[in-house]
């Protein structure tokens, strides 16, 4: 009897305790660090090691690194090209392609765009470039804005230096 009766109050404050979990969780990944207690940190970013396989067909992918020193995060929204009207930005899943809407570039960190994995797609391709010369993509961040970036075109089966 005393054993059912102590059953309840021991369930309830379980349930508060995931639920407040769940809260913290959702805190930390709207707005960073919870502790920060600042609104002022900015994020900035650099592109390098951009390059494109030379095109197969009307297909292309670009690779680069969005380097980000500065102190707040930023997002990369989408890509635009002169080159082509369908540009998408992917990530790879189990060797297939999956269309993402976005791709974090957290302060103090990076987002690497490379062979296998994530990428940006170009369809439709109506001028193909060839290996020698160069493309221009349009990277577009939530707070940054717009960065242009010169891409050499390489070989098809180009692979950059190993970097640390
Ligand atoms: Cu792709």
């Amino acid at each position: 009897m005393t054993r059912h009766a102590s059953l309840k109050p021991v369930l309830a404050p379980a349930a508060l305790l995931v639920a407040a979990g769940l809260a913290l969780t959702a805190c930390s990944d709207g707005g960073g660090k919870p502790s920060a207690g600042s609104h002022s940190g900015a994020p900035a970013l650099a592109v390098s090691g951009a390059y494109m396989p030379q095109p197969v067909g009307d297909l292309a992918a670009g690779f680069l690194v969005v380097k980000n020193t500065g102190k707040g995060d930023d997002e990369l929204t989408s890509v635009t090209s002169p080159l082509s009207d369908s540009v998408s930005i992917h990530k790879t899943v189990d060797d297939r392609m999956v269309e993402v809407k976005s791709f974090d570039v957290p302060p103090g960190g990076s987002l690497d765009l490379a062979r296998g994995g994530n990428h940006i797609m170009l369809m439709g391709i109506k001028h193909p470039p060839k290996q020698g010369q160069s493309i221009e993509l349009d990277l577009h961040f939530k707070k940054t804005g717009a960065i242009k970036v010169t891409v050499p075109v390489k070989a098809a089966n180009f692979q950059p230096p190993a970097t640390p």
